[in-house]
């Protein structure tokens, strides 16, 4: 028997994936089989424009994917006019490589059993009253939303967003990027705003609604009811007629259309499932912990390592108070209930972003060589605060660093191993923060580190998490959001049932993890402390 067959189309911000998850095996032995069937690059593309945005918007900033070391254009009161720039996804080729990957999947599975959709957060399409796209969505890198959240804070404090939405603030948030927008054509002719994987989810389907994983991302959900905050949309100047039906995972989104069934060569139905339409809520439903808790009875921290770190716990309910808001800890909504609890650590991003610099710049630039090299630096050299603003635009990365290392009294990085190391090493240290903070401010006890994500491949990075936050690492799956987005896939199917911790279960047989123990390449534990010392004194 072959079982049943799933398509998984995982949307990072650095490739695009399709999937084919097989579940086999006999009830309470079942497992997953993945197979990457398409991977296709997801390369953003900086496109000019005539004019900024007008009134309220902060719009006409440039920079955006120059290598220019500029940290971050700002964008407040930017001038526009003809060299206005915005970088954007290039959400068509997406769609293609979707269709491609739909097609590979149908050839080796014959039929499929369903098709879900995961991708990053908080971006979005506009529809217009034909239903077509206005546009292509606007990357969370541009720089249209510097300043906002601070504009929007004088009408609605961060103290009430908090409370309400329960978000982290972070530039990029939907919220501030609608309010950035505001008052320009685009936006005007708008009737629809569909976030990135329930935009896929149209074209395939003709089907709206917001998947509600995704939906938390926004800013604009009420984290406690799970449903839109139209109020707070309105106080905004936000029009919440755009928003769409909030939907759960497990649900049904339609079937595929006709016209696109033809296009992929599937004979018969098939269904669009809603899954954690968030690549992250889909990737802790991936996490493989074994039970409900960790493995010493506390809980269980996942670290979802790609372009961004996802650093945090999964909860029954929210963290709303003001210390938790005071370390921009976020409350996203996770499947089954759950609550993502967690901060964004600026991530590998970091690392690929300098390899983008040197490459460009005729520098060595080979992820294994580069990883090899920095094994060989000695630990904690130069340690920089990765969620440092400085970083979260395209850039001149390793300028960055060594400015950052110079302004906490540091020496910078001399070599590019010294820079890799130096990355990795400040990964693991905002990694050991936020692990204990969210511990910390939870209540919860954690024993055992989870990653999952391609950062799995980075044996360098495992240990110095192991290291840095003193507790086992388990490593992989690497592809833990399509895995999660499986799972549930197969349990709104019939084909699995219960749970999360079982769904994890059958997630984690199979897997080849790897464990990683504390205290192998900084025996001593306090060091990590006197290299935090080094960026908060
Ligand atoms: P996203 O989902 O955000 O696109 P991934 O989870 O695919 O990101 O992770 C991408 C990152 O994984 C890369 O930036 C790289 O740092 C890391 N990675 C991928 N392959 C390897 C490898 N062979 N060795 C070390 N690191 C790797
Ligand atoms: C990771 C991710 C993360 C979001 C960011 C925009 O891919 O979805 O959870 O904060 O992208």
């Amino acid at each position: 028997d072959d079982g049943a067959a799933f398509a998984a189309v995982d949307l990072g911000a650095s490739s695009g994936r399709v999937i084919v998850g097989r579940v086999l095996g006999p009830p309470g032995d079942q497992r997953v089989e993945l197979h990457e069937v398409n991977r296709f690059p997801n390369t953003p593309v900086v496109v000019g424009r005539r004019a900024a945005v007008s009134a309220g918007g902060a719009g006409g900033a440039d920079g955006a994917g120059g290598a220019d070391g500029a940290g971050g254009a700002d964008g407040v009161g930017g001038a526009g006019g003809a060299d206005a720039t915005t970088l954007h996804w290039d959400v068509l080729a997406l769609y293609r490589g979707v269709l491609d990957g739909l097609r590979a999947a149908t050839r080796e599975a014959g039929t499929l059993a369903g098709v879900g959709i995961d991708s990053w957060a908080v971006d979005y399409g506009l529809l217009d009253a034909d239903g077509a796209l206005l546009g292509n969505p606007v990357h969370y890198r541009d720089p249209r939303t510097a300043g906002v959240a601070e504009r929007v804070f004088r009408t609605v404090p961060a103290a009430d967003l908090y409370a309400r939405t329960g978000l982290q603030v972070l530039p990029f948030n939907t919220v501030f990027q609608l309010v950035a927008a505001t008052g320009s054509a685009q936006l005007g002719a708008a009737r629809r705003l569909l976030l990135v994987p329930d935009l896929l989810a149209y074209w395939l389907t003709g089907e709206e609604g917001a998947e509600v994983t995704n939906a938390s991302t926004t800013g604009l959900l009420d984290v406690t009811t799970r449903t839109w905050a139209t109020d707070l949309a309105a106080t905004l100047g936000i029009d919440a007629a755009l928003l769409p039906t909030v939907r759960e995972a497990g649900s049904t989104i339609g079937t595929v259309r006709p016209d696109v069934l033809a296009a992929i060569g599937h004979h018969g139905p098939l269904p669009v499932l809603a899954v954690g339409s968030h690549d992250t809520a889909s990737a802790v439903v991936g996490v493989p912990a074994v039970g409900e808790r960790g493995e010493g009875g506390g809980d269980f921290a996942y670290i979802s390592c790609g372009t961004w770190s996802l650093v945090g716990l999964e909860l029954d309910g929210p963290v709303l108070t003001e210390a938790s808001r005071a370390a921009n800890f976020t409350n996203e909504l996770g499947v089954d209930g759950t609550v993502r609890y967690l901060r964004n650590v600026m991530g590998l991003w970091v690392l690929s972003e300098s390899i983008r610099t040197w490459d460009a710049a005729g520098l060595p630039a080979d992820l294994a060589d580069l990883l090899a090299a920095a094994a060989r630096v000695p630990a904690l050299t130069t340690v920089v605060d990765v969620d440092d603003a400085a970083f979260l635009p395209p850039g001149d990365m390793p300028s960055r660093i060594a400015a950052a290392a110079v302004a906490s009294g540091q020496t910078p990085p001399q070599s590019q191993a010294e820079t890799v190391r130096c990355v990795l090493d400040s990964l693991a240290l905002a990694y050991r923060r936020a692990v204990r903070e969210a511990a910390r401010l939870s209540g919860r006890t954690v024993d055992v580190v989870h990653v999952v994500g391609g950062g799995v491949r980075n044996e360098l990075l495992c240990q110095l998490t192991a290291d840095a936050t003193g507790l086992p690492v388990v490593a992989g799956p690497v592809e833990a959001a399509a895995l999660g987005n499986v799972l549930v896939q197969a349990r709104a199917a019939g084909v699995l049932d219960g749970d999360l911790a079982a769904l994890r279960a059958v997630g984690a047989r199979g897997q080849h993890l790897r464990r990683y123990e504390p205290g192998v390449l900084v025996r001593d534990e306090s060091r990590w402390d006197a290299a935090e010392a080094r960026l908060h004194p």
